[in-house]
């Protein structure tokens, strides 16, 4: 049995490419700080296979033990403080754990490595926000890169010292520049998720307004359960490389929002919602769109959920939610 291990597996790339080894027949392992944190309860109902390993992305002696004990023949590299807003206000935290982070469990993959045959191979959770103020479109994996957030430059340093220890020391390293993907299982400080939430609600009589910030930034979002796919087969391949993941189309927020609502038959959906300054950001990324040809081409890969059945599959998931929250009958 193949072993993989995970890091931020609590997210909900983690647990689609849990279940996704799990299938594959992989003994799946995640990496969990070993203290509370209420998503583990969930993690373990939903994923009683996923076997939890004490570990953090700070502690390169904790990430060599966890990789000594686990002996993985695949690490994905998942764990990160993933929300762009956030990391304005933690942009330290945020370079040692989503940039540094990368360099020590390389570093701990370099002295642990595996057996000589099976060396440990490596997946980079990579971004589309390292494109960030964008002079290129679509964005290809040679498309350069510019940044907007501490978040976008840790992950920038996280890409490149993935290639830089791929060069240097023949590690089957990895990035996966994955563009923005979104499900039932996002969390609910991302605008996708918020927005779904909030449509449900609304829709029940649950609540009056929905508050966001700039309605206009484009993104390309796909489902995050296509695009654990694109990770685990770039893993399976004869030679590592950079893949962009990506559907190819690009929506603002604002026509999320529409759509969503829309969903549920509410079409004039604008006196719901309201802006503040609060969710607007110090420095934006106005457009993103990407092209996975080489995806597509080299790994077989292709996104299965176009856009307007993501809105659905979000808003129908936490239409039920809300509705068995607050004990309505759904029809
Ligand atoms: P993003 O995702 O920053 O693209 O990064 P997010 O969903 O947070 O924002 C998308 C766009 O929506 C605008 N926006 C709001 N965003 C949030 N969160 N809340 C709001 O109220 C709101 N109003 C407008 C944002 O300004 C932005 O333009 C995600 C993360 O998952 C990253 O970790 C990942 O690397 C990239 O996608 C690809």
């Amino acid at each position: 049995m193949r072993r993989a291990l995970i890091t931020g597996i609590t997210g909900q790339d983690g647990q689609y490419l849990a279940e996704l080894l799990h299938s594959e027949n992989y003994e799946v392992f995640g990496l969990i700080k070993g203290q509370n944190n209420p998503k583990l309860e969930a993690l373990q109902t939903e994923l009683p296979f996923v076997e939890l390993v004490s570990g953090d992305l700070q502690d390169l002696s904790s990430l060599v033990a966890a990789l000594e004990q686990v002996q993985p023949d695949e690490v994905y590299n998942l764990g990160a403080i993933s929300f762009v807003a956030l990391s304005f206000k933690q942009a330290e935290l945020t370079a040692n754990v989503t940039g540094l982070g990368v360099l020590r469990l390389l570093e701990a993959i370099r002295m642990v490595g595996g057996s000589q045959n099976n060396p440990i191979r490596f997946y980079q959770a990579s971004s589309s926000e390292m494109f960030g103020k964008v002079r290129e479109s679509p964005q290809v994996e040679t498309t350069p890169f510019y940044p907007r957030s501490p978040y976008g430059c840790a992950k920038v340093f996280g890409h490149d010292i993935t290639v830089n220890y791929r060069d240097s020391y023949g590690l089957f390293a990895c990035s996966g520049i994955l563009f923005n993907h979104e499900s039932p299982r996002r969390g609910i400080e991302f605008v996708t998720r918020k927005v779904t939430n909030a449509v449900a609600r609304i829709k029940l009589g649950l609540q009056d307004t929905l508050v966001l910030g700039d309605l206009e930034p484009r993104r390309d979002w796909g489902f995050a359960g296509d695009y654990v796919k694109a990770m685990w087969l770039m893993l399976q391949q004869d030679e590592p490389g950079d893949y962009v993941v990506a559907t190819g189309h690009t929506h603002s927020v604002r026509e999320f929002v529409d759509a969503a609502f829309r969903h549920v038959g509410l079409d004039d959906w604008e006196r719901f919602v309201t802006q503040d300054e609060r969710f607007f950001r110090p420095a934006e990324v106005d457009l993103l769109v990407g092209d996975a040809t080489k995806a597509k081409t080299e790994l077989g890969w292709k996104p299965e959920v176009d856009f307007e059945s993501l809105v659905a599959m979000m808003v129908d998931h936490d239409l039920a939610l809300e509705a068995k929250k607050a004990g309505i009958r759904q029809p």
